[in-house]
């Protein structure tokens, strides 16, 4: 195997195991559009059902959904709402 052939292949499973982060990249991080670590109501609005049941959610009532209530969300969020972000 030729070195040009070598970084080809490399190049290949480089591409592989980013897609696959990408993919695997949860709800969470897609909503939070400022990457704060939060959802924001703002940020709330782009989850169909989220804002309607955000009292529900925001458990500690600071204005925003951090990734341990935001969890609780994704538990019910249909998966076809999921897919269809
Ligand atoms: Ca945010
Ligand atoms: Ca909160």
């Amino acid at each position: 195997m030729n070195q040009g052939m070598k970084q080809k292949l490399l190049f290949a499973m480089l591409v592989t195991l980013a897609s696959g982060a990408a993919f695997a990249d949860d709800a969470f991080k897609q909503a939070d559009t400022d990457q704060n670590g939060a959802i924001s109501k703002q940020e709330a609005t782009s989850l169909p059902g989220l804002s309607e049941q955000w009292d529900t959610y925001d458990l500690n009532t600071d204005g925003e959904l951090d990734e341990v209530e935001f969890s609780r969300f994704e538990q019910v969020m249909p998966k076809d709402e999921k897919s269809a972000q």
